[in-house]
């Protein structure tokens, strides 16, 4: 699919799914190197899932995963060219894990689904997350849920709700090293981990349009690791905030 197939697809059902970002030996890599990781700051190791936040901050062998070939174009076609990265969690989702209730992560304003219903009103994104799943994603191994066209609900749903326009949201059922990018306003869920012994490996980086705030914990002590910073090319400078000078600057 082209850059131009991923923006439909993003406007039309609100996600599109990238096969093979990583091969094999990358996704076994970065499997290891999520293993390493130890927490600081508001990561945290749960009975249940590890989180660790900001990953990219770790070392410059983070790096190449702020701008993925093929991805990066896609997100600053729908983000602006001065889009920048909000977040970067490395998750392990455990046996037992219960994944998130059907949900969406950002909605600027709610909107009336007429509006919205009008093939000549297009709803700009502002937001869109990119999960690359290092598993071979299948039902047991909570999978990521999505329901098409729920983008263009124009509110987020209710608490009990489970569906949209009649439609349940449906399993991404996908191949380690797939990548899954949905705008904010998605409706989304998690689900449970229900194999006995497999544990789901996910990076997930968000990205945002330059006006919305980075959010890099522990915010007022986060600190850019100096490494990092030079090993950065221009364009990953720019992911991680070094813009052209705009308004309020
Ligand atoms: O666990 C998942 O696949 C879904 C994650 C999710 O819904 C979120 O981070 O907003």
């Amino acid at each position: 699919m082209s850059t131009a197939d991923h923006l439909r697809a993003l406007h039309e059902q609100g996600f599109t799914l990238f096969p093979s970002v990583l091969d094999t030996r990358a996704v076994a890599a970065l499997r290891e190197r999520i293993d390493r990781l130890r927490p600081i700051h508001w990561d945290y190791l749960g009975l249940l899932d590890d989180h660790f936040k900001c990953v990219f901050n770790r070392g410059p062998e983070w790096l190449p995963y702020l701008d993925l070939p093929g991805v990066i174009e896609v997100a600053e076609a729908a983000l602006g060219a001065d889009c920048h990265v909000i977040g970067q969690t490395a998750w392990r989702s455990r046996p037992g894990f219960i994944g998130a209730d059907l949900h969406l992560d950002h909605l600027v304003m709610e909107l009336p689904e007429r509006l919205l219903d009008d093939p000549a009103f297009q709803l700009p994104m502002q937001i869109c997350t990119a999960h690359l799943y290092l598993d071979d994603i299948t039902p047991d191994l909570c999978p990521t849920r999505v329901i098409p066209g729920s983008h263009r609900a124009g509110r987020r749903p209710r608490p009990g709700e489970t569906h949209w326009r009649g439609r349940e949201p449906e399993a991404v059922l996908c191949r380690a090293g797939d990548l899954l990018l949905f705008r904010s306003e998605l409706w989304h869920a998690g689900s449970r981990n229900l194999s006995p012994n497999r544990s789901r490996y996910l990076l997930q980086i968000h990205y945002g349009r330059r006006m919305v705030a980075q959010k890099f914990s522990p915010y007022l002590a986060f600190q850019f690791s100096p490494a990092v910073l030079a090993a950065c090319t221009p364009r990953q400078r720019r992911l991680l905030g070094d813009h052209e000078p705009a308004e309020y600057d």
